[in-house]
């Protein structure tokens, strides 16, 4: 028990330093960089940003409540372990095997980090929103089109009975690859690594659309940040 111990002197040293350069975003960095608790993340635009395609009200609810209730549980499930409550999410999810580990962390830690990548990967909406030229040539090599790949997300998103999420991912040879992952599992719990991943709960978007997935699926492609797909592309590739 003395990690908590330790984290206390270090952010005590890190708080007598800034105090005396005066530089206080740089203690706000230092806590950021090993927070003893998980905690919401800023939403990069407003909830009404995404409007038609995604409600100001079901943004909302869903980051506030939903994605909020992840994180409280999950720091609940790890009241004990603040080791792990200091990893990275990501670092923390890819080391979990769903029906091994404890089901709690599986779902609060997958819930807390398909959210958190969920919000990246949205912007305002464009009309025929699609990647950059080297993006759209990397998935028409596997999927013989963009709109090849778009049909085929679609369906695998469509096909998710209940609750849970269709991705765009890297599997173990770098090859790109669409599946869909069960209530709050993530592709990194297989050791793929996501790339985009769609929200087809219910809470995602019965607000506005009622049961009709297909029509949350398809506006949702007009708010995709494809931006931030090749960035997360870039990193993986880079490491
Ligand atoms: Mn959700």
């Amino acid at each position: 028990m003395n990690q908590p111990l330790t984290r206390r002197q270090m952010l005590r040293t890190a708080c007598a330093a800034t105090a005396f350069v005066g530089i206080a975003p740089r203690l706000t960095r230092l806590q950021a960089a090993e927070p003893a608790q998980y905690e919401l993340p800023k939403l990069p635009y407003a909830f009404d940003a995404l409007e038609p395609a995604i409600d100001a009200a079901t943004m909302q609810l869903h980051f506030e409540k939903h994605h909020k209730a992840y994180i409280d549980n999950l720091n609940k499930a790890l009241a004990d372990q603040p080791d792990l409550r200091s990893l990275p999410i990501a670092e923390l999810v890819r080391g979990l095997v769903p029906g091994k580990s404890p089901a709690a962390l599986v779902n609060h830690g997958g819930g807390h980090l398909n959210h958190t990548m969920f919000w990246e990967s949205l912007r305002a909406p464009r009309a025929d929103n699609r990647p950059d030229k080297a993006l759209s040539e990397l998935i028409a090599r596997s999927f013989k089109t963009f709109d090849a790949f778009r049909e085929q997300f679609t369906k695998t998103a469509l096909g998710r009975f209940g609750s849970g999420w269709a991705w765009l991912a890297l599997d173990g040879r770098q090859e790109l690859i669409i599946r869909d992952t069960v209530n709050q599992e993530s592709p990194l719990m297989f050791a793929q690594q996501p790339l985009l991943g769609l929200d087809v709960w219910e809470h995602a978007y019965y607000l506005k659309y009622h049961n009709r997935r297909a029509d949350y699926i398809n506006a949702w492609w007009s708010v995709v940040n494809w931006d931030s797909v090749a960035s997360r592309l870039d990193n993986v590739s880079s490491k």
